[in-house]
């Protein structure tokens, strides 16, 4: 993997040896599945915000913008402000840009017509969880923004557009999402590879640090809130205990990660190879991660950059989803471990993959 950023300070050289997101989208605007000017001003909305979002979560702990608002959001869960902010940032940067015509937000119960008169000219509609893991945010430790893109049919009108919009993960034409760690990250996908971007704060802008990542087959990671294992199915049991069982060869043994920020989770195994899961359980029986803004996109970037998602029982971008909410059980990341835990969900032991 080569890393164009340098470590010296920004200045002009620097950055001409280097090509900022803006840069790259306007590049590559001929390979989008949408190769229109409307399309590279979508995403580079989604990264204004991001950077704005970003500013926010840095000053945190100073402006007293942690903790919850005293509300809940349409999934009965306690609202931060930082989700609020990160809510509201994202719909006004979609909104000003003029690109999107409908948003899906974890934080709206409802999606959001953006065109006043129910003129469909613009055709994009995202889904968004503006701030995931924010449980996170009181104890200083990542979290991150999800996004998803599709294009609408030309012939929509306002009637039938959420109808139209809830299409399969398979059609999505753009997803991505933003780290916030100890550095800030914009990882996105067209259909034409995974790259990632590092936000240089010197500059203000995102820089390409990750060219064509491809998620390393190695069983590096697993990561699951295992305080659950009381309310897993035997199956998924099983399967746990097969993870940890060193091999027989080497010796050689996964090792445990779990932040319980999806987004932080799932870029670490992105880049070390490994296995995130968040299963169904006793009280979620379709788990607790959200199709339209969390597992389709994050499916979609995980097999552009060669791995796999899926359900247990399918692959997640064949879902055909019926409301914004829906949950959805998630394997995901390096696809020998997702295919072996499709093995022991489907009783199909006898098939689980070796990996190395
Ligand atoms: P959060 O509720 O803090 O937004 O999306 C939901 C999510 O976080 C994921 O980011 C995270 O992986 C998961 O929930 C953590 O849930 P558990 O506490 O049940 O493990």
């Amino acid at each position: 993997m080569s890393h164009a950023l340098s470590d010296a300070p920004a200045s002009s050289g620097a950055l001409a040896s280097v090509m900022t997101l803006e840069q790259f989208i306007l590049d590559r605007r001929d390979r989008f599945p949408q190769s229109t000017r409307a399309f590279a001003r979508l995403l580079r909305d989604v990264s204004v915000a991001a950077k704005i979002i970003n500013h926010n979560i840095r000053r945190a702990g100073i402006l007293d913008v942690m903790g919850k608002t005293g509300t809940v959001n349409v999934q009965d869960e306690k609202q931060k402000k930082l989700d609020e902010i990160a809510d509201r940032e994202l719909e006004r940067a979609l909104r000003r840009g003029g690109e999107c015509c409908l948003i899906g937000s974890e934080e709206q119960p409802e999606t959001v017509s953006l065109s006043p008169h129910g003129n469909f000219q613009e055709r994009f509609a995202v889904f968004f969880d503006p701030l995931d893991g924010s449980s996170n945010t009181d104890v200083n430790a990542s979290v991150g923004t999800i996004f998803s893109v599709y294009t609408l049919p030309e012939d929509i009108d306002e009637e039938d557009s959420l109808d139209v919009t809830l299409r399969p993960g398979a059609e999505q034409v753009a997803a991505g999402y933003v780290a916030y760690g100890s550095s800030t990250m914009f990882v996105f996908t067209t259909g034409n590879g995974v790259n990632g971007f590092t936000l240089d704060p010197g500059i203000g802008e995102f820089l390409l640090t990750h060219p064509d990542l491809q998620i390393p087959q190695e069983r590096a990671m697993y990561s699951i809130n295992e305080a659950d294992i009381e309310d897993f199915s035997p199956k998924l049991r099983a399967f746990l205990q097969w993870l940890k069982t060193k091999d027989p060869d080497t010796g050689a043994r996964i090792r445990a990660r779990y932040i319980g920020s999806f987004v932080s989770d799932f870029h670490r195994n992105l880049l070390t190879g490994g296995l995130y899961m968040y299963p169904a359980r006793t009280n979620y029986p379709n788990g607790k991660l959200r199709l339209m803004y969390e597992a389709n996109p994050m499916a979609f970037l995980v097999e552009q950059a060669g791995g796999r998602a899926s359900t247990g029982h399918q692959r997640v971008l064949d879902l055909q989803p019926e409301g914004v909410h829906q949950r959805t059980p998630l394997f995901i990341g390096s696809a020998p471990l997702v295919e072996a835990a499709e093995a022991y969900l489907q009783d199909r032991e006898e098939e689980v993959p070796r990996v190395a």
